[in-house]
């Protein structure tokens, strides 16, 4: 069998053209017209179809080469025949070409507002080429140059652009139709001097517009001569995709407008099409519904076009916390309520208490009347301390009072479990905290302590906020309470205004567990209890 090469076509003259996708591997089988390498210059791509069927043996350049005509690109063995088709260079655009813009340039246009036909002009003598986007409506302005429909061969698309400015007064086309040179797009009422095209009831002439597709017009630009180039991989609306590309997401009926793009530019590759169905297709397997409800793919972004970037793996903490925040935000109906507790005489009790707290070794932070508040209410609204059981029609009430207490640490977000909360007293409190607390920032926490929770407390005191909305941790709890800073306010006592200490509290519930009214009374009683801590004794 004989080893054939493929080389690089007429790319009209382009030199030094960068390979920027290489579509085949060594052992790929190509037929004649498979797309095997992409080339981009700063203003177009072009897919370069084999022009000859065969194995791939050897793949010539690499990605970021820099190629002109007959550079060779690959070699093949020729498929059950020693007897190759002789190598002819297969033009990229041989198909079709032009965005061929001013095709129908008169040079006497007239200078008025008129009523000119908007033909296809010259597209390299393709016949029957399908009409795969329209890309203006009846009424739409235009300017010269603006994509009017796109044509598609099987070897590559093209742009037929406005070839002046105006409003859109008809169009004579639809997706499927096949259009040769010359077919009628549609009317367009020319918006007066800057017309170049014919009028109507002159026939237009086409230009030839040159075959290659080396050096095409951006898509927005109007068009600066009679033969405007060619864009093999058209640049419709936000999609910037190949031919190849867009057959793939026509037969998987996907719209490539909710397609990001990967590739350089954030030209849309056929990865990016079937990473977008993926999901979709598993979610519809498994029994999901799609009826606007389901959950969308996220798309793919390359921060990179913005600016430098740098990707650092997450965190084992990290990627378990973001596992289980996702399994909580879609899984939990999660309402949050908030008020401010009067911390004042808490402040006043506690700093009489700091000195003796110093003596045993102890830090009195807000943080463990806290907690012993919230074990009071769980106890008194024991709606709270409960798990929505797997079955989905039962509810686990727990006979214990276990708090977990979220930890900010350098690797993530940890929640040891203080145990029996209700039983113990406040520096037993603040010191188990601060015990657990140094365990986690040293990665020293067992999973056992951070098991067994019944609700946790997130305290973000000590950075500020006055509130937020914390996630529920399914599916071992039903609440959590955000703590954010305390600060002096302005409290209407029913004769006057008087400064008060006041501590936002943010409390997430799981709404298949906890009502509202069951939510109201559990914040009520913790912010009397937290007001005044006399009723702990209670
Ligand atoms: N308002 C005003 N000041 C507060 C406060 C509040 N609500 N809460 C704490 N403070 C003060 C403390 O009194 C302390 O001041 P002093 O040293 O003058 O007494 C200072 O802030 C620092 O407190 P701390 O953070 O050392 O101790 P803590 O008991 O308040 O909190 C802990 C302990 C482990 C909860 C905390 O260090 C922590 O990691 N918090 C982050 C929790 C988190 O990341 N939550 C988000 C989870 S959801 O993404």
């Amino acid at each position: 069998m004989a080893i054939q090469t493929i080389k690089v076509p007429d790319i009209g003259g382009a030199e030094g053209v960068e390979v920027i996708e290489i579509s085949v591997k060594v052992g790929d089988v190509v037929a004649e017209g498979d797309s095997i390498v992409v080339l981009e210059t700063d203003k177009a791509s072009m897919e370069i179809p084999a022009d000859k069927a065969g194995k791939v043996v050897a793949i010539k350049v690499n990605l970021g080469d820099k190629v002109s005509q007959d550079a060779v690109l690959l070699e093949v063995e020729a498929e059950g025949s020693a007897a190759a088709a002789p190598q002819t260079a297969a033009p990229v655009a041989a198909a079709p070409a032009p965005v061929a813009a001013a095709a129908t340039a008169s040079p006497a246009a007239p200078a008025a507002a008129a009523e000119i036909q908007m033909v296809v002009p010259d597209i390299g003598g393709a016949e029957g080429v399908e009409v795969i986007e329209i890309s203006v409506k009846v009424g739409d302005e235009v300017a010269a140059g603006d994509s009017l429909i796109v044509l598609e061969t099987d070897k590559a698309s093209m742009e037929i652009p406005a070839d002046a400015a105006g409003k859109i007064v008809s169009l004579a086309v639809k997706v499927g139709d096949k259009l040769s040179q010359g077919s009628v797009i549609g009317l367009l009422a020319t918006s007066g001097g800057a017309a170049v095209a014919a009028p109507v009831a002159a026939p237009a002439k086409v230009e030839a517009a040159p075959v290659a597709a080396a050096a095409p017009a951006p898509k927005a630009e109007a068009p600066k001569s009679a033969s405007a180039p060619v864009t093999d991989v058209a640049q419709t609306g936000d999609v910037y995709a190949g031919p190849a590309v867009r057959k793939l997401a026509r037969q998987l009926g996907v719209d490539m407008g909710k397609v990001s793009g990967t590739g350089p530019r954030g030209r849309l590759l056929k990865d990016d099409v079937r990473a977008y169905v993926k999901p979709i297709v598993q979610a519809a397997q498994s029994g999901a519904s799609f009826g606007g409800s389901g959950i969308p793919a996220l798309p793919v972004v390359d921060y990179s076009k913005f600016g430098e970037i740098e990707i650092v793996k997450m965190s084992k903490i990290k990627k378990l916390t973001a596992d289980a925040m996702v399994r909580s935000w879609l899984n939990v109906p999660r309402i949050t309520q908030f008020d401010d507790a009067d911390i004042t005489d808490l402040e006043a009790f506690r700093n009489s208490m700091k000195a003796e707290a110093e003596k045993r070794g102890s830090k009195l932070t807000p943080l463990p009347f806290i907690v012993k508040a919230v074990a009071a209410a769980l106890v008194a609204e024991p709606s709270f301390n409960v798990s929505v059981h797997q079955d989905g029609e039962s509810i686990v009430h727990k006979k214990f009072v276990h708090i977990g207490i979220a930890v900010d640490t350098p690797n993530g977000l940890l929640v040891p479990v203080v145990r029996n909360v209700d039983k113990k007293g406040l520096f037993e409190l603040a010191d188990e905290i601060n015990v657990l607390a140094k365990k986690a920032r040293d990665g020293k926490l067992t999973p056992a302590e951070m098991q067994g929770g019944c609700f946790t407390i997130s305290s973000l005191g000590a950075m500020g906020g006055n509130g937020f909305t914390p996630m529920v941790s399914a599916p071992t709890e039903v609440g959590i309470l955000g703590v954010s800073r305390a600060q002096m306010k302005p409290v209407w006592n029913g004769k006057e205004f008087i400064p008060r200490n006041m501590l936002p509290l943010s409390l997430s519930y799981d709404h298949r567990a906890v009502n509202g009214a069951d939510a109201g009374r559990f914040m009520t009683y913790l912010v009397s209890v937290i007001g005044d801590l006399r009723r702990l004794l209670l």
